[in-house]
């Protein structure tokens, strides 16, 4: 039986060569060079063509490439009774708590001002405070949320996190569920979004919110485009209810070229490149899955359906 490999983003020669460190005898079929569809027991996938795991008679699991499963979840043809397992990997979660910290660092030393005033080629100083002086708040506290909070604790920063359960995590204010949203967003400075993509979170970027933080905050988003409502954004940085905003992800990817946010000047885009896994950490929990499959023992990291994430 076979793995079929189907991802628009990733390197399949580099995932093929590292899962055969580990699974020297895996049957791996890049799309769209499935071979057989009746083969193919496992698929490993990132985007990939709505319907296509659907036609594969004997498909046991999905293994996803990325940590969120949403876009997943929205094909209407993926079989239900199968188990979705998400990504979970060291290097991931290493680089997307480098990349809270960067932009948490950019915010804290005002390099978004700075930049404003070079174009205006404006000198004018703003003294620089200590970390503690900064309070970023961090919106999902799972995998990747909890290790940005740690590298933003250890940097010496303010840092609170809500989640839908309350967490322990040494330094970081803990807050719980939709009546502790309002006091998490009270007195930050900088707000990251690192929740999945689920009905209850989808549009929770939205003015409501924006409103609830202090005038001047800072947005960071690098969960899913959907989490933000455009307008809303707009409006907030037009009456400098937020001063800035960094957006990783969007409702259409890539950002199409006439969009508003390419050439406003207080949005910094990235190409959606927070986090990635690199595949000599990644085929790990991959591997192990693969054969948890064969040895008809429970995956890793299964997706609650119910829940989205
Ligand atoms: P996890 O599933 O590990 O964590 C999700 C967190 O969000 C949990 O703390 C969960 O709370 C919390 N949460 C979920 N729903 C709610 C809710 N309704 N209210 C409050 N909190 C909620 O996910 P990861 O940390 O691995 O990944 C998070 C997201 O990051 C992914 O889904 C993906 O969208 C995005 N991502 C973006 C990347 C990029 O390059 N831009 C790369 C990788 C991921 P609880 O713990 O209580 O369940
Ligand atoms: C992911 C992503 O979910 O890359 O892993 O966005």
């Amino acid at each position: 039986m076979a793995l079929l490999f189907a991802s628009p983003d990733d390197d399949p020669i580099a995932w093929r060569e590292a899962l055969r460190r580990r699974l020297p005898d895996l049957d791996l079929r890049i799309h769209p060079e499935i071979g057989d569809p009746r083969d193919i027991e496992a698929a490993l996938v990132w985007l990939p063509p709505p319907g296509l795991l659907a036609s594969l008679p004997n498909l046991r699991a999905i293994f996803s490439l990325g940590a969120g499963v949403d876009r997943l979840l929205e094909d209407r043809s993926l079989p239900a009774h199968l188990p979705l397992c998400r990504m979970v990997d060291p290097s991931l979660t290493a680089s997307m708590a480098e990349c809270v910290l960067v932009h948490a660092l950019r915010y804290h030393r005002d390099l978004d001002v700075y930049e404003a005033q070079q174009r205006r080629a404006l000198w004018r100083l703003r003294l620089p405070k200590p970390p503690s002086a900064t309070r970023i708040g961090i919106m999902g506290l799972g995998e990747l949320g909890a290790a940005a909070a740690r590298l933003l604790v250890a940097h010496g920063f303010r840092v609170k996190g809500w989640s839908r359960t309350r967490k322990r995590i040494e330094g970081v204010e803990s807050f719980a569920g939709p009546e502790e949203l309002a006091p998490f967003l009270a007195d930050l400075s900088v707000l990251v979004c690192l929740l999945p993509l689920t009905a209850e979170t989808r549009g929770i970027l939205n003015a409501r919110l924006f409103a609830r933080l202090p005038a001047g905050a800072r947005l960071v988003n690098l969960a899913r485009g959907a989490h933000l409502v455009e307008e809303d954004l707009v409006g907030a940085l037009e009456s400098g209810q937020l001063a800035h905003a960094t957006l990783d992800v969007f409702r259409e990817e890539p950002l199409p070229p006439t969009h508003p946010f390419w050439s406003h000047p207080r949005i910094t885009v990235t190409p959606h490149v927070a986090a990635y896994s690199l595949p000599e950490t990644g085929a790990e929990l991959v591997a192990e899955n693969w054969r948890r499959l064969q040895a008809g023992e429970p995956l890793l990291h299964v997706v609650d359906r119910a829940r989205g994430y």
